[in-house]
This record gives structure tokens, C-alpha cells and sequence, in this order.
């Protein structure tokens, strides 16, 4: 499934089965036919390991009239074609996509889906990076039979009122067929419901905004996520056609002074970065996995996640709803620098896999922020102008939620003014010897002085390394997982007394692989700075961690 509960009674939904047969055509030799598994990635096979280039996937299915495929999630670009026939390219490994074919004649059919791994100029988020773009088809991929008309989105926004809270409600309907179509539109969270009259031109998309009461609906907080289901349902004379269930928390987020008010409490974050990969299966998680990253955080006594550096699978966003997790998400950025930025595609690339990551994951209670354009160029003036071009875009879509961006410790920031909460990453102790709470010092000032005054200050990024196993008693040298806790010791203790900063999110959860060119400082060819590593074993650091993260929740 694409979510953790079912978002369809109505319609016609269904995963793909989950054999495949992928071919690679760029390991040498004869292409090489495996069956495989999906969600997966290719590296997970002994033979993949390290391979670089495309993987057609192959499976026959049954289906027939308007067929929409939704895929989680293709890494790190995809072609879908259905009997040879191209339905869809699509660039971008952390967002999901569909492929649409209208009139299908009833039968077998062959499903292909080129994935394409390779570094290329063209696509200017992915190059070699501090972590490891994977390749295949890595979250589930769900095929659907719809008649002419269906419901292509439902966002929600709940306010409260003094009359109670509300659930703004703006949903869209497409139509597939080539005559207007009317049909009724029905939306019911908790206690409110509503229905319309719609009409919807030939081969067009309608949208549809409703205002629901709901009164005293129980709100989500991190204490108490309560989840109401959100359903959506299409009727074509008088006939249920289509439907659409989802899953929202009535809370609200804003900025208040250096404080950021979940349901008007201030919010104080004790969180972790976490990259998307488990070991050997790559970027395509487990969802017991998941579930277990998600334990293991909150038995640290975290409160937060921050998905670094791009949108995470809807299943793990709605375990974190489920949970009361906090999750700052962020599109798909990493440490571009202004030439890369000034590439003629970047600015649309970023700006569409932007607008991807807000579609899909608008209605998560557990989102609080979005992030954007990790350790960008926020020093340049061609750098920030981009910066607040993807502030603008989210602004527009979500005026809902505050925005922001970690950038570098090193002075120049020229963003502070464009952000709602400021953010920034160090590694006092690890990459310079600075004492942290100078370090911390310092960087305010900058803050202060260059737009960011009275504004929330999240520290996005501060840790150090260590190599799961290696011990030194003296606790002196680096990579030792003694040296680690003791540089958290003094980073954590310097943030949590700093009374302002609103939250902190630790770099890293846990240890994951990074492109072979990083390979000179990074051992093993991984990040190594997790508190547990690739296996979630815990390094020395887990009982510092959790001894001061636990004392200052329960303060
Ligand atoms: C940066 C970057 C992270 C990671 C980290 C590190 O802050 O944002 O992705 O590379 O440094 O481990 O040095």
C-alpha cells in the first residue's frame, strides 16, 4: 500500500504485484535479468551493488479503460511506458508521480518503467553527494481503474474559531472523457460534512473548495495525535463513482515572537536528521523499519525529524502522524553552490519537485515546517534570489505552515529576513574546534544583525562521527565512540541552555552511505556520524543522547 490505511472503498486500487523482472543494460556484458522485488533498489542485489546506469522494470497486468499508475517513488528519474507505448518521464527519486493511459482494451497488458540512476548535468539535484542516490523503484507503485471522472486531490487546512474548528476544505476532480460531465462532490471530516454540484469540461480538471464545521473536534498534538479520516466521494446520477479517504489532525502552526505555537503551546524540539536508507535495502525502508527508527527516537526521548535533504515515503509521514512525531520536510536539496544553482534547469527543477512535495504531503498533521535548499548559496546574490523564489512558491501553496532553510555556519547569510523560523548547521568540536556555546554566540549576532532579530532559531545540524566499534578508553580520538559522546555532551548541553533556541535536530540519526567520490573523509565510504549505525546499533553516544534529551523533556 502507499499509505498505512486504505484510501479507497469505492475505487478500483490496488498495489502492483510485487515481482518484477529488471534488466540492466549499462552492467557490460549482455543485459543482466533478475527477479526482484519492489519497493526495492538495485544495490541491494550482490551483483548492483555499485551499478550507475538505467533498470527496466517488467511486469504483465490484467486491467482495462482509464489506468492510472501511482508510483511512491523512482530513483532517480523514470519512464513508464504500458506496451511499449511512453506514458510518462518523470525526474525526481523523493516525490510520487502518476502515469495515466485512458481507454485501455480489457486484458494483458505490459507494464515497463525504465529507472535511471546515472549522474547527468541535466538533472542538477542529484550529483555525488554525501549520501547515496539509489537506484529503482523504491516505494510501492499502486494501479487503478477509474471511469471517466476521479478525485485528484483533496487538501485540507483546519482552523480553530471560537465557533469551533474548521476544516477548509480544497479538493479537484479531472475528467478523462471527451464530454462535460456533472457529478456531485461530498467531503465529510468529523462532524462537518458538505456536498456540491459540480460540472467538469471534456478532458479537464475542476477545482472544488468547501468550508466544513467541525466543531469540537479532539485536536492533534505530539501528546495526543488524534487522526480523524477525511472522505471524499464523487456520485454520477445519484451513484457513488470514485472516492477518496484520507487522514488529518485539527492543529494549527505559526510563528509567534522566537516561539513556534502548535495549537498556541510553544513547541521545543529535540530531534534528529534522518536519511531514508536501512542498510541493505537502500532507500526503499521497510515500513517495520520505519516504525522502529521512530521507536528508537522517541525511547532518546526526541520529539522531532527532520527529513534531510527531501520528502520522505507517505507511510513513514503517516507513522509520524500516528505517533505525534514532529517532521520538518524539505525538497530535495543539498550544498549546491551558486554555479550549480545558476544552471538554466535548477531553478525549475527545484521549484517543481517543491510543488510536488507540498501536493502530496499537505494534508500530514506531523509536518510543522518546510525546509528548502540545504547549505545552499545564501551568500550570493544569485543564490538568495533563488531562495526567495522557493519561499515565494510555498508561501502561495501553503500559506499554513512557516518556512526555512539550514544554511551554512560560515558567516554571509543573506536569507534571515526571507525566512519565518531561521535555521543553521555547525559541528563545533568536530569540524572546528570552537567551543559551542561561542560558536553559538557568534552565529546569533550574524542573525541579529542580518534580518533574522526575534525570529525562532532551530539548530538543524550539530554532531559528530563515529565508527560503530571502535573504542578508545582515553576517549581522545576522533572517530572513537568515545570521542563522539563526549563532543554531543558539550554541543547538546550548549544548545538546550541557550534560551534562544527553539530546537535542535542532531546530525545524524544513523550512519548511511555516501557516494564513493566522498570516500576520503568519510570511512567506509558512509556518513559515520549516527548515533546508531546503518543497523540501528547503538554507539556509545545513545546513552548521552538519551540522558540529556530525556531530562530536558521531563523538566
Ligand atoms: C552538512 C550537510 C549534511 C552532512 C553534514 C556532515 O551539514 O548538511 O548533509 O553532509 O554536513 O556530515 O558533514
Amino acid at each position: 500500500m502507499e499509505r498505512i490505511f486504505r484510501t479507497h472503498e469505492i475505487r478500483n486500487s490496488h498495489e502492483c504485484d510485487p515481482v518484477w523482472r529488471l534488466t540492466t543494460p549499462d552492467a557490460g556484458g549482455l543485459g543482466h535479468t533478475e527477479t526482484v522485488t519492489v519497493p526495492g533498489v538495485w544495490e541491494s542485489h550482490p551483483c548492483l551493488r555499485r551499478y550507475r546506469g538505467r533498470g527496466i522494470y517488467e511486469q504483465t497486468v490484467s486491467c482495462g479503460g482509464n489506468v492510472r499508475f501511482l508510483f511512491g517513488g523512482v530513483s532517480i528519474r523514470a519512464k513508464v511506458f504500458l506496451d511499449g507505448r511512453l506514458l510518462r518521464e518523470h525526474y525526481g527519486a523523493y516525490t510520487g508521480f502518476e502515469a495515466i493511459a485512458a481507454r485501455v482494451q480489457p486484458g494483458y497488458h505490459t507494464l515497463t518503467v525504465e529507472a535511471d540512476n546515472r549522474f547527468d548535468s541535466q538533472y542538477t539535484l542529484d550529483f555525488p553527494n554525501d549520501y547515496y542516490a539509489y537506484g529503482g523503484i523504491n516505494r510501492p507503485v499502486v494501479m487503478e481503474q477509474l471511469g471517466d471522472l476521479y478525485i485528484s486531490c483533496c487538501h485540507i487546512t483546519p482552523r480553530e474559531t471560537e465557533k469551533g474548528w474548521i476544516a477548509a476544505v480544497d479538493a479537484t476532480v479531472s475528467n478523462l472523457c471527451e464530454q462535460q460531465r456533472c457529478a456531485v462532490l461530498s467531503v465529510s471530516v468529523a462532524e462537518g460534512s458538505e456536498s456540491k454540484q459540480i460540472i467538469i469540461p471534456a478532458g479537464e480538471t475542476v477545482s472544488v473548495a468547501f468550508s466544513l464545521e467541525c466543531g469540537q473536534a479532539k485536536p492533534w498534538s505530539p501528546d495526543s495525535p488524534v487522526l480523524y479520516e477525511a472522505r471524499t466521494v464523487l456520485s454520477v446520477d445519484g451513484e457513488p463513482a470514485d472516492d477518496l479517504i484520507d487522514r488529518i489532525g485539527f492543529r494549527e502552526i505559526r510563528v509567534s515572537g522566537k516561539q513556534i505555537l502548535l495549537n498556541n503551546r510553544p513547541l521545543r524540539l529535540r530531534g534528529f536528521n534522518r536519511h531514508e536508507e536501512y542498510a541493505s535495502f537502500g532507500s526503499a525502508v521497510p515500513l517495520s523499519a520505519m516504525i522502529q527508527d521512530i521507536q528508537l527516537m522517541r525511547d532518546m526521548g526526541a520529539n522531532c525529524i527532520r527529513t534531510c535533504h527531501y520528502p520522505n515515503d507517505p507511510r513513514f509521514l503517516d507513522l509520524c502522524d500516528e505517533t505525534g512525531m514532529l517532521v520538518w520536510e524539505e525538497s530535495h536539496a543539498r550544498a549546491l553552490s551558486e554555479e550549480q544553482m545558476r544552471h538554466p534547469l535548477f531553478t525549475e527543477q527545484i521549484l517543481q519537485a517543491t510543488r510536488e512535495m507540498i501536493s502530496q504531503h499537505f494534508n500530514h498533521p506531523s509536518v510543522f515546517v518546510w525546509g528548502i535548499l540545504n547549505e545552499c548559496a545564501d551568500d550570493t546574490d544569485y543564490g538568495t534570489a533563488c531562495y526567495r523564489k522557493v519561499f515565494d512558491l510555498i508561501r502561495q501553496l501553503d500559506p499554513n505552515r512557516p518556512v526555512t532553510a539550514a544554511v551554512l555556519e560560515r558567516p554571509g547569510g543573506r536569507v534571515y529576513d526571507a525566512m519565518d523560523i531561521v535555521s543553521y548547521n555547525l559541528y563545533p568540536g568536530w569540524y572546528r574546534s570552537s567551543a559551542a556555546d561561542e560558536a553559538l554566540r557568534r552565529k546569533q549576532a550574524e542573525i541579529d544583525s542580518f534580518g533574522g532579530l526575534g525570529k525562532p532559531v532551530i539548530i538543524s545540524e550539530i554532531g559528530a562521527g563515529a565508527i560503530y566499534g571502535y573504542h578508545d578508553p582515553l576517549g581522545e580520538s576522533k572517530w572513537s565512540e568515545e570521542r563522539q559522546a563526549s563532543i554531543l555532551e558539550n554541543q547538546l548541553t550548549a544548545v538546550l541552555s541557550d534560551s534562544g533556541i527553539t530546537g535542535v535536530f542532531l546530525w545524524q540519526f544513523a550512519d548511511v552511505r555516501v557516494s564513493e567520490d566522498w570516500f576520503a573523509s568519510r570511512p567506509r565510504t558512509f556518513n559515520n556520524k549516527g548515533i546508531v549505525d546503518e543497523y540501528r546499533r547503538p554507539k556509545l553516544a545513545w546513552r548521552t543522547v538519551k540522558n540529556i534529551y530525556t531530562a530536558d523533556r521531563d523538566a
